[in-house]
This record gives C-alpha cells, structure tokens and sequence, in this order.
C-alpha cells in the first residue's frame, strides 16, 4: 500500500464538498491504491462544524479502504499542514443586493489568507485547485500570496464548463459524449468563457463538419454552456454540487495522470491573447503528476478571438477590482 497523501477540502460541509468527500475517500481522484488522509476545514461557527461532524460520521459509515484518517477543523494552519493537495471549495455566496466588487472582496480576504497559509504549512510538492467562486480571480490572489509555492501550482476549475461543452456537442450531433474530443475552455469561470467549438472533433473530424449550424455553434451553444449554472439554480433550486465535484475529481484526476489533455485555469503568460498576469482557463497537457504545460498552436478565428477578448476584459476587470490586495 502507497503512503496517504493528504487532501485538504475547505468548505468541507458545503454541498458541493458533499458530493466530492466521498469520490476522493473512495479513490477517484487519486486511483485505487492510493490512501487519503481527509483534511476538512469549515468557518468557526457551530452550525457548520455540526454539520461537517455529521459529514464525517457518514465517510465512517462507508468504511472506505483508501480514507487513512480524518481532520475537522475551523483552524486554515491545521487543515493545511503537510496537505498534498489543498481543494479549495469554500467560499462566500453572493447575497441579495450585493454587487460583484464586493463579493470580489470579501473572498479575497478567504483567499488571501488560505494562499498565505498554504504558503506557509503546505506539503512541498503541494498543488492548489480553486472551486469557489470568482474562481480565477481567488485563484490569483492566492497565488499572489505565496513566496515558496510558484504561481503554476495555483489552478482554478473551468472543467465543468469543458464537461458541459462536451455534453452539449454531444447531444446535438447524437453521439456518445466519449464520441466528442479536444473541447477546450478559454477565459473565465463564468458565462463570458468560451468553449472553443472550432477545434473540438466528433468521432475524430472537426465537429463543425458534424454539427454544421454555425449559428448554433455560436449562438446557442456558447450561450448555454455560459448559463448552464443559472439553468441548474433555476430548475433544482440549487447551484450545480454534483456535477461541481464530478468536475474536480476529472480536474485533478487529469492533472496527476501524465499525457492528459485538458482544460484548466492557469497564469496567463500571454497565450492565446490573454493578458499577462490573469488566470485564464486553457488547454494544458499533464507532463509529469501535478505539472502541465500549456497547448500552443490551436487556431482561433475571428469570432474565437472575438470571445477571447470579452472574457479576457472580464478577467481584467476582475483583477482591477482587487488590485490593492495582491502581491
Ligand atoms: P455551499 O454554500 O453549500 O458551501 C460552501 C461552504 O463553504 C459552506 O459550508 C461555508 O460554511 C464554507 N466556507 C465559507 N467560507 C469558508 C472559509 N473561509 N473557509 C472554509 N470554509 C468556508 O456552496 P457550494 O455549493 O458547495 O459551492 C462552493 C463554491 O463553489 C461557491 O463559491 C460556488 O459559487 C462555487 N462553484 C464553482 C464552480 C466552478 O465551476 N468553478 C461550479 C459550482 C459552484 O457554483
């Protein structure tokens, strides 16, 4: 049996972390012979760490062979100690009547202190994955934190996009979703990205020569994979949770199995037109378990520029509103 590594999952008790605790102690993520020690963290408030015990107390009942111990705590240094992998899913929700800037802020207080801790406590092979939103920007500020951690190990999640995406091209032309390949995501986590049809390939030939609607490729089809979030709140009453962790388990998943090619959110050193310093979602092939290297050479048209440019913006903006907080 290989040595546990461990996992820390911030917002432990929220609905996604529900959803993903159980697929990491069952060995999805990191494969059936690796065991995971189960670091949790939640806010100082009793509510949430009842809840995180009862979280516990069910990951017991599943008596899991790979899951080699559990911490709960409320305390960032404890449950970043020594982790492998630090699964970053907490966040503040935006409330009634509260603008973006704000929301901006207040999470990149959380962000701002979780990249100083890891920073500090971390495993030194450690590798950081942002779920909670502003994803990207959270991810950046995090990254803008750390002194012995180099910006790389900083990633943030657009895979439920590219899953989505897969999906969607799938359905439309009546195949298998394993049919749809090389669907990429570029830009944010938020309805500006944009899932790059014009490389995408159905059963092995560009997709457009398939699905040969262009106006739905770029109407509808970018529309939907950008709301797909807000359709998921509206029919379920509720924001997407196990889909949000499915799509976690495939982004790290990916990034430790060499040969990968996938989508993730990265600093942008300038590829594909993005401004230096974002953390823009991208294609990356895994290199090494944990390390990546960005897809070059993938042709964008007029209209993928197009789109490129407004999620960029975004981006740019985001980084704007919080500029005074990193570094
Ligand atoms: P929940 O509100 O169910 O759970 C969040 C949990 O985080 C709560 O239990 C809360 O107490 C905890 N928390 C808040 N601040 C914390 C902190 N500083 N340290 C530790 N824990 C903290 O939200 P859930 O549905 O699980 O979503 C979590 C985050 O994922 C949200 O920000 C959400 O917007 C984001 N999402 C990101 C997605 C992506 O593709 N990148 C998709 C799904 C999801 O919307």
């Amino acid at each position: 049996m290989k040595t546990p590594i461990r996992v820390a999952v911030t917002g432990a008790a929220g609905q996604i972390s529900y959803s993903l605790l159980p697929r990491i102690a069952s060995g999805a993520m990191f494969g059936p012979d690796q065991p995971v020690i189960l670091q949790l963290l939640e806010v100082p408030v009793e509510k949430a760490m009842k809840a995180l015990e009862g979280v516990a107390m069910e990951l017991d009942d599943c008596a899991f062979p790979l899951l080699s111990g559990m911490v709960l705590t409320d305390d960032a240094k404890a449950a970043f100690k020594d982790a492998n992998w630090c699964l970053l899913v907490g966040a503040k929700p935006r409330g009634p009547g509260m603008e973006r800037a704000d929301l901006l802020k207040d999470n990149g207080k959380i962000f701002t202190t979780q990249g100083q801790v890891i920073d500090e406590v971390s495993a030194e092979n450690a590798r950081v994955a942002v779920v909670g939103n502003p994803a990207n920007t959270n991810a950046m500020i995090a990254a803008s934190k750390a002194r012995r951690l180099t910006a790389d190990r900083f990633t943030a999640m657009v895979r439920l996009d590219q899953n989505r995406a897969q999906t969607m091209l799938a359905k439309k032309a009546g195949v298998a979703t394993t049919d749809v390949s090389e669907i990429f995501i570029f830009g944010n986590h938020s309805p500006t990205m944009f899932p790059a049809f014009g490389h995408a390939k159905i059963s092995g030939k560009p997709a457009e020569s398939v699905i040969t609607d262009r106006a739905w490729l770029e109407g509808e089809f970018c529309e939907k994979v950008g709301k797909r979030g807000a359709a998921i709140i509206a029919a379920r009453g509720a924001s997407s949770a196990a889909s949000a962790a499915n799509a976690l388990v495939d982004h790290v998943r990916s990034l430790v199995t060499p040969g990968q090619i996938h989508s993730i959110a990265i600093k942008s050193e300038g590829h594909y037109g993005f401004d230096a310093n974002v953390w823009a979602g991208m294609p990356v092939k895994t290199t090494t378990p944990g390390a990546y290297e960005v897809v070059t050479g993938i042709p964008l048209d007029d209209f993928a520029k197009s789109k490129i440019a407004a999620t960029n913006k975004e981006l740019a903006e985001e980084r704007a509103m919080v500029a005074e907080m990193l570094g």
